[in-house]
């Protein structure tokens, strides 16, 4: 069994070659809810959706978000309302937000939720929310404290960021779901995707039960850099760590997460950045890790999955 750690689009993509080489009883996925938000009055959980949609070949491969032979019709005839549209809600994937909206409403849990829609997707493995609670990541900006879609949607990433709040997170408990999992004596990896390390891997970390859980455990601990060549594959990441004063490489992202890893995985290009990962005291594997097929996407994980069972032996 392996756990990866969840954020936005490049996670999913590394989860999705790890679902084409492993069996879904081996491997769980754990991810962000830090992103989720009421929009237009509904329950949005873009991390969430965009694993589903991607384990499904439901995903818009334009965006890496939303779903594909998307239609706009409601954006549009919102638009004519005069009703806020910078959060694009295509009209099939308006169909989870107002399913998901209702199920919460009715008393039911994220995790149930989730669990019943994966498997309407035909999707085998579990997708396990981080928690059930409430966690909201919170950017501290030089425009101020901006919730997530704000700045990353609204504001397009714009603002110079100094800090964040997993607002909810210290109190909030994990679930009976990655509890066992983090538990599980059969664990043979935690892997970190290759997401965002501060917008959506902090998030899951910032939870202590899930802190703690991954300490205890004897499975090595490994990452895969979002970071190649000195460039986020997408998104801020780079930008956030020299805004942050970080060092915006391969070898930032591993001082980063230092006291949790056992491993590192960077890019061929960043080869020159491994003795001074190694000197972190990890294990360091050079591969090419920038996911464009669904063959890099199978590659990297049976790298991921081989690397780990080679530091278990150590
Ligand atoms: N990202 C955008 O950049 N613009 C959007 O309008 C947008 C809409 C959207 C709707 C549903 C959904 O599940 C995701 C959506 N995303 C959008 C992506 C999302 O905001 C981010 O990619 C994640 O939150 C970061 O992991």
């Amino acid at each position: 069994m392996i756990a990866v750690l969840s954020g936005g689009v490049g996670g999913a993509k590394l989860v999705l070659g790890m679902s084409e080489v492993l069996a879904p009883q081996e491997l769980a996925v754990i991810a962000n809810t830090g992103d989720d938000f009421v929009h237009l009055g509904l329950r949005i959980s873009p991390d969430l959706d965009t694993l589903m949609y991607t384990l499904s070949n439901e995903v818009n491969p334009e965006t890496g978000w939303g779903r594909k032979n998307e239609s706009w019709q409601f954006m549009a005839a919102l638009e004519a309302l005069g009703g806020e549209t910078w959060f694009r809600l295509g009209d099939r994937d308006l169909a989870t937000h107002v399913e998901r909206t209702r199920r919460l409403g009715a008393g039911e849990t994220l995790s149930a939720i989730t669990a019943d829609l994966c498997r309407r997707f035909g999707i085998g493995l579990p997708i396990l929310p981080m928690t059930d609670e409430q966690v909201r990541t919170i950017i501290h900006t030089d425009q101020g404290k901006l919730d997530f879609q704000t700045y990353f949607v609204r504001r397009q990433t714009r603002p110079v960021v100094t800090g964040f709040d997993y607002s909810g997170a210290p109190t909030a408990r994990t679930t009976a779901q990655v509890t066992e999992v983090l538990a599980d004596p059969q664990l043979e990896a935690i892997v970190l995707a290759p997401s965002n390390p501060y917008l959506s891997i902090d998030p899951v970390l910032a939870i202590p039960a899930i802190r703690r859980a991954i300490q205890a455990s004897p499975a090595p601990v490994l990452a895969v850099s979002p970071i190649v060549g000195g460039r986020a594959l997408k998104g801020p990441t780079a930008k956030i760590m020299l805004e942050l004063g970080d060092q915006p490489s391969a070898a930032g992202v591993a001082r980063h997460y230092q006291e949790l890893l056992d491993g590192f995985i960077l890019d061929t290009v960043d080869e020159n950045l491994a003795a001074e990962i190694q000197a972190m005291d990890m294990a360091v594997a050079t591969t090419q890790t920038i996911m464009q097929s669904i063959g890099d996407k199978t590659r990297l994980a049976r790298f991921t999955i081989e690397f780990a069972a080679s530091m278990r032996k150590r």
